[in-house]
């Protein structure tokens, strides 16, 4: 069934689901600021992307992944260790793009492939940084040994 959870014409079925009322505000935030047309579209995707997640935590072999970093550009500190660490980890990164937000913060997108274990301990030391407000990681998919 490994696939299945990406979508397609498969037939669908109904459950009931029971929320607090204050988890049911949240969820409608969600579908409005996600532009779903109703509960059930965002619940789906709620939970393709906590799949995605477990799946990423449960990865062991060689991964393609895209790692993003939000930074404060101010911080010297923290824009020398970033650049240390993409090159601590050259042999993974791919391509690395820089995005200048604003006057004080940065983006940027690495795309990464190695080993699942390396990646996760790159993103690991990413958020540990002082002045990185945001470092997470996108599984795009596993990569045959
Ligand atoms: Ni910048």
């Amino acid at each position: 069934m490994r696939g299945s959870w990406l979508g397609g014409p498969t037939p669908v079925a109904r459950i009931g689901v029971s929320l607090e009322p204050n988890l049911l505000v949240e969820l409608d935030r969600i579908v409005k600021e996600g532009g779903y047309s109703n509960r059930s579209q965002a619940l789906r995707d709620l939970i393709r992307n906590a799949l995605s997640a477990q799946e990423w935590q449960k990865s062991t072999g060689n991964v393609l992944a895209a790692v993003t970093i939000y930074y404060d550009s101010e911080s010297s500190f923290a824009t020398r260790r970033i650049l240390e660490m993409q090159h601590e980890f050259y042999h993974d990164i791919r391509s690395s793009t820089h995005f200048h937000i604003s006057e004080t913060s940065c983006l940027e997108v690495l795309v990464v492939s190695g080993k699942a274990a390396d990646i996760k301990s790159l993103v690991r030391s990413l958020k540990s940084v002082k002045g990185v407000m945001h470092a997470d990681v996108i599984l795009i998919s596993k990569v045959p040994a």
